[in-house]
């Protein structure tokens, strides 16, 4: 399959994100998401919970905003959107409507998604790469994927997923390099505010010396 636009393939899939200066956060010894947010209960999900719902494999490329893509990675996991219509749903008070996801892992990284977008059929629950437990530079114990948008939506460590009825609360609100809303990879919608081209050759010279970064701080060899 042809990459989206302005992605270049790379070898090997890199421990990558805004936190390469921590080492990953420790899994804890019995993992939990804080389901939270627009409903009646919020729960604890447990991964003894996870393991009772029908599971899938998504084969798929990944695409870091940066423009570097990982290809023919093999998620296994529990689909977003069978979770959502299983366990959210029932959750929702009679005129509730869901519009924004809030994902947010263990190291305190967060990413927000319009409901339409995580609900596409190849979006995971994923604990799961290429036939073995996700690693610790992967997002261990469990990560969002969602191969049609670029990775900073795809949170690692997931520990709280957060439904809201209406646009949450922005931390990047303000910055240029703000995220798209939407971040939908063919659509090349990088950022808010500057367009997909523009930033482009300017990650494309940052990548390097990221990976690098990476390679020193990640606890295994990707490459
Ligand atoms: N918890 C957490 N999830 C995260 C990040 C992060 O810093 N922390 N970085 C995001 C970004 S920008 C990218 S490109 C991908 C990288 O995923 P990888 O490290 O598995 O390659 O994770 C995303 N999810
Ligand atoms: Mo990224």
């Amino acid at each position: 399959m042809t990459l989206p636009p302005g992605q270049r393939a790379i070898d090997g899939f890199p421990r990558f994100g805004t936190h390469l200066h921590h080492p990953p956060p420790p899994v804890p010894a019995h993992p939990v998401i804080e389901v939270a947010g627009a409903l009646t209960r919020p729960f604890t999900l447990t991964l003894t919970d996870l393991a009772q719902l029908p599971r899938v494999e998504v084969k798929a490329d990944f695409h870091c905003v940066a423009g570097w893509s990982a290809t023919d990675l093999r998620w296994e996991g529990i689909p977003f959107a069978l979770f959502y219509r299983t366990r959210i749903e029932p959750l929702l008070a009679p005129g509730i409507s869901i519009s924004h996801v809030v994902f947010e892992g263990l190291d305190g990284f967060q990413s927000i998604a319009l409901i339409e977008d995580v609900l596409a059929d190849d979006v995971l629950i994923a604990d799961r790469l290429d036939g073995q437990p996700l690693t610790s530079d992967h997002g261990a114990p469990i990560r969002l994927v969602s191969p049609g948008q670029y990775g900073f939506v795809n949170t690692k460590h997931l520990c709280r997923i957060e439904f809201h009825t209406s646009q949450p609360v922005d931390p990047d609100k303000w910055s240029p390099l703000a995220a798209h809303r939407r971040a939908r990879v063919r659509q090349e919608e990088r950022h808010r505010y500057l367009s997909g081209r523009v930033v482009r050759p300017i990650y494309h010279a940052l990548i390097g010396p990221i990976r690098r970064m990476s390679a020193r701080g990640s606890t295994e060899r990707t490459e």
